[in-house]
């Protein structure tokens, strides 16, 4: 009995769970009220899922013990039985729509939500992430991987990157998220999200993170060799933090197309105020 509840409480008190750590079993840390949701329906359809599973593990036990050839020498003729066929297709379909009705309220709260105080848009590449800021001057930038050989002390290798997604902590995010050239996902499992990045399709997601700090994921779609290698880092920040973090960014790093200078006909040049980004020699 005492083992039953520390399972009990160990399923409910979602404080237990540390988030990312060495032999963690089970779910990060929460980030949003939608993760603690997602968490409690797992550990309800965990509990259906453990009794039907023990209820079928007993009837095979039962019946290969009782109805053994030594035990029942003269089998029964009986092919059907109306009332318990009823039963065990009736009552799989009551169990399968309990579990629908809450996991259907809840895909669909994932989806939207009623305001937004921002939106960003993220688009998925071989084999990093852009991230698109159009509520704040439409600036966007791109989001590589830090290499072993450029990790400083203290960073994690491959969920490290130079350019993390930053948005402001108690404000109702949305994302919105496609792809450039092949199929990616954008995945924080702490924050319960794991969405398609399709190219030429908008996928739709939201989050509202009430703690300011540092959420990992990983692109979820194999998408090529650098599949592995293009993590998804978001900084959640407090709002004037976060404000302030727009400046530098536009300042220091975003990719303005405003600022695109065509140098000659067979060269292009995008510059963003002193850094050349990119150069994109045309053959003659
Ligand atoms: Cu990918």
């Amino acid at each position: 009995m005492k083992f039953l509840i520390s399972v009990f409480i160990l399923f409910f008190n979602t404080n237990l769970y540390a988030s990312a750590s060495d032999w963690q079993l089970s779910f990060q840390n929460p980030a949003t009220d939608l993760m603690q949701k997602v968490i409690t329906l797992h550990n309800g359809i965990l509990i259906v899922m453990t009794i039907v599973t023990l209820f079928v593990l007993f009837l095979l036990f039962y019946v290969s013990f009782r109805f053994s050839a030594k035990r029942n020498p003269t089998p029964s003729t009986t092919t059907h039985n109306t009332v318990i066929e009823v039963l065990w297709t009736a009552i799989p379909v009551v169990i399968l729509v309990v579990i629908a009705i809450p996991s259907f309220k809840l895909l669909y709260q994932q989806e939207k939500s009623d305001a937004y105080d921002m939106t960003v848009k993220v688009i998925g590449h071989q084999w990093y992430w852009e991230y698109e800021y159009p509520d704040h001057g439409d600036f966007y930038f791109e989001s590589y991987m830090i290499q072993d050989e450029d990790l400083q002390e203290g960073d994690l290798r491959l969920l490290t990157v130079d350019n993390p997604l930053v948005i402001p902590a108690n404000k109702n995010v949305q994302i919105l998220i496609t792809a450039g050239d092949v199929l990616h996902s954008w995945a924080v499992p702490s924050m319960g999200i794991k969405t398609d990045a399709v190219p030429g399709r908008l996928n739709e997601t939201w989050v509202n993170v009430k703690e300011p700090g540092t959420y990992r994921g990983q692109c979820s779609e194999i998408c090529g060799t650098g599949h592995g290698f293009m993590p998804v880092v978001v900084k959640v920040l407090p709002e004037n933090e976060f404000m302030a973090w727009v400046n530098t960014a536009k300042n220091n790093y975003a990719i303005n197309e405003d600022i695109q200078i065509n140098v000659t006909p067979s060269e292009e040049i995008v510059v963003s105020e002193n850094k050349i980004i990119q150069i994109e020699e045309k053959t003659l």
